[in-house]
């Protein structure tokens, strides 16, 4: 028997595919990830071990998202084999129709590893989306019938992919051969499409939303965007600017501050504009341009619990509030303020009041001999130097800063009939459609740290208190 190309290593692959594939067929991606790398770099030499408290470099330096969008559950359903092949599952549930100001017509999960090896040896993870054609802010009745035929009579997975899928996803690898034919296949699935664009069609759904033209106005599915992950967001603003790349105004999620970085911060830059083949309504095929392919970069901080999620709501929503009143403020200023007044200051803070996750490993410099009360609570652990916390890294997404990165990238507004009534999505809705169960982010980081505590308390002989 051959040894198979496990999972991890599939993914790994096609990771790379993807970036070689992305980088040929857009160059400021190559720019990004080159000015990336050189951030990553900078911040190693200047703060040494503490630029891995968050992973290692080898890890942040591979490490990328990518961002794709279908159309229907059936590709979503597709796209999720394609996935399970590569050890990546539905990961939380977003529904940014609510989340951004601009027509975003979608509901997205995220497929990731889920477990913490897994996500060391490689974290690849794509957000993903579909169209909602049953919404009516969006769609009448008329147009939702004619996107929903339209996209029925599409294929974005072909038969020999998926059953390279299914087969990978239930050997948990493949043979060389064929892992090799499953990675050609299914990186070509994700590159742009080339059949040429029906221009009448791609603008009436433009009118309504360009996410909307994006996804149901073509033949196939691409990847909108690649993200790299920086250890200093700020000065690769600040260098991508340098070199004439218009960003977008802002950063979103969390500000800088001196305190510990939680969860996610995201920046982006404008589509550029690529040729495509568009047909005219008199059926010749002239050569056009769209802009939907984009950059984005990203720096992970820790993951929080419910608690410390819900305080990060509440203190975005005292920005808006204070920006509202006093419109002159400058958003960075007035945010890293809230930022001080709202949370603790030390990583520590964060564990003692329960707001984000760490890993608890037994301190291998721990004193000799037993704790001195083996059920006494965990903080005596950290104290008396038995054991340390280390933080777990945000792994998945913001709905605000998402919705934010879409606005960005669109050419308009859309249009949205605010007098009717949406259809609801959701996350059981999700795992329905796609027949997979759709984890909750929080119990999977939750579920890391219980683990980590148990061996703990094993390995120095000490009880849980309740
Ligand atoms: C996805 C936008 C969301 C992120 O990093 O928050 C996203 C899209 O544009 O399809 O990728
Ligand atoms: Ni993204």
């Amino acid at each position: 028997m051959t040894t198979s190309v496990e999972t991890w290593e599939l993914r790994a692959r096609f990771a790379r595919s993807l970036s070689e594939m992305y980088g040929r067929e857009v160059p400021a991606y190559t720019t990004l990830v080159e000015v990336s790398e050189e951030v990553n770099a900078d911040v190693l030499g200047r703060d040494g071990a503490d630029a891995e408290r968050l992973g290692s470099i080898a890890r942040v330096t591979a490490e990328r998202h990518g961002a794709i969008r279908v159309g229907t559950p059936g590709e979503l359903a597709a796209v999720a084999r394609v996935f399970g092949a590569l050890g990546m599952h539905p990961v939380g549930f977003y529904d940014l129709r609510e989340a951004a100001a601009s027509a975003v017509p979608v509901v997205s999960t995220a497929f990731r590893p889920i477990d913490a090896e897994e996500l060391a040896r490689n974290p690849f993870r794509v957000f993903t989306s579909m169209l909602t054609p049953a919404d009516p802010r969006f769609f009448d009745d008329g147009l939702r019938a004619e996107v929903e035929a339209f996209l029925a009579g599409r294929e974005l997975f072909g038969p020999e992919l998926l059953a390279l899928a299914d087969a990978a996803e239930r050997d948990r690898g493949l043979p060389p051969a064929d892992a090799d034919r499953f990675l050609e296949l299914a990186v070509a699935a994700f590159e742009l499409g080339t059949d040429p664009v029906d221009r009448a069609w791609y603008e009436r759904l433009e009118r309504v939303s360009a996410v909307a033209a994006d996804i149901g106005g073509v033949t196939s599915t691409h990847v909108n965007h690649l993200t790299p992950r920086v250890l200093d967001i700020d000065e690769l603003y600040r260098r991508m600017s340098a070199r004439g790349v218009e960003m977008i105004d802002a950063i979103q999620g969390p500000p800088r501050w001196e305190g510990p970085d939680v969860l996610l911060r995201q920046t982006s830059f404008r589509a550029l504009s690529e040729p495509r083949a568009m047909r005219e309504p008199d059926g010749t095929v002239v050569e056009g341009a769209l802009r939907v392919r984009f950059g984005e970069v990203e720096a992970r901080g820790v993951a929080l619990t419910r608690d410390g999620r819900a305080r990060y709501d509440a203190l975005l929503a005292r920005i808006d509030e204070i920006l509202a009143a006093e419109p002159d403020r400058v958003r960075a200023e007035v945010a890293a303020q809230v930022w001080r007044d709202g949370w603790p200051r030390t990583e520590r803070g964060l564990f003692d009041e329960g707001l984000a996750y760490f890993t608890l490993t037994p301190a291998e410099d721990r004193p000799a001999g037993p704790p001195p009360s083996p059920g006494g609570p965990l903080a005596e652990l950290l104290d008396g130097g038995w054991a340390v916390a280390t933080p777990i890294v945000y792994e998945d997404f913001l709905p605000r800063s998402a919705a934010g990165i879409f606005q960005s990238n669109l050419s308009g507004e859309g249009t949205r009939d605010r007098s009717r009534t949406g259809v609801d999505y959701d996350e059981a809705w999700l795992a329905g459609a796609i027949g997979r169960t759709v984890h909750d982010p929080f119990d999977l980081y939750g579920a890391q740290q219980q683990r980590s505590l148990e061996r703990v308390h094993a390995v120095l002989g000490t009880a849980a208190t309740p």
